[in-house]
C-alpha cells in the first residue's frame, strides 16, 4: 500500500542520528544521506522513510506520503481521481529520472496541504 513517507525536520543531522539509533532495533538502517538534497532515507530493502530539511514550505507539503502503484496506468488514474476529487496539482504523472531510471510518479496536494503521491518503479508494461 505505502511506498514511502517523509517529513521535514528542524535539524537534519540531529534527526539522522536519532532515527539511526531508534530504528536499529527494528533492523531499519540509514540507506541514503545527501547533504546536497538535505535528506536522510531509512529502510530495509530500500529507503521508505525520509526526513529532510529543505526550504520552508509555509505549512504546505511538509508531510509527504507515497502510495504504491502496480503500473504507470495506475499512477495516472490516481492523479486523475485525486484532481477530480479536489486535489491540486503538484506534479503531473511522468518519469522522475532524478530519483531513478524507472521511477514514475504523480503528485497532488490534498485538502489539508499534504503532498500525496503515487509511484511505480517498473518500466512501462
Ligand atoms: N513537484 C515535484 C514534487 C516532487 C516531490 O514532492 N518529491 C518528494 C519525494 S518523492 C518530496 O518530498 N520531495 C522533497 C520536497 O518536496 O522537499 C515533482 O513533480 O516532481
Amino acid at each position: 500500500m505505502f511506498d514511502h513517507i517523509g517529513f521535514d525536520v528542524r535539524d537534519l543531522h540531529k534527526s539522522k542520528s536519532f532515527y539511526e539509533a531508534a530504528l536499529l532495533p527494528l533492523g531499519i538502517k540509514l540507506m541514503m544521506f545527501s547533504e546536497e538534497w538535505k535528506v536522510a532515507g531509512f529502510g530495509t530493502d530500500r529507503p521508505r522513510f525520509w526526513v529532510g530539511s529543505g526550504q520552508p514550505k509555509n505549512g504546505e507539503g511538509e508531510v509527504h506520503l507515497c502510495f504504491s502503484a502496480k503500473n504507470r496506468a495506475e499512477v495516472r488514474a490516481f492523479y486523475e481521481a485525486a484532481i477530480q476529487a479536489g486535489a491540486r496539482d503538484n506534479g503531473k504523472p511522468g518519469p522522475r529520472p532524478e530519483y531513478h531510471a524507472n521511477y514514475y510518479g504523480a503528485f497532488v496536494i490534498d485538502p489539508d496541504g499534504h503532498n500525496v503521491e503515487a509511484c511505480c518503479h517498473s518500466p512501462e508494461a
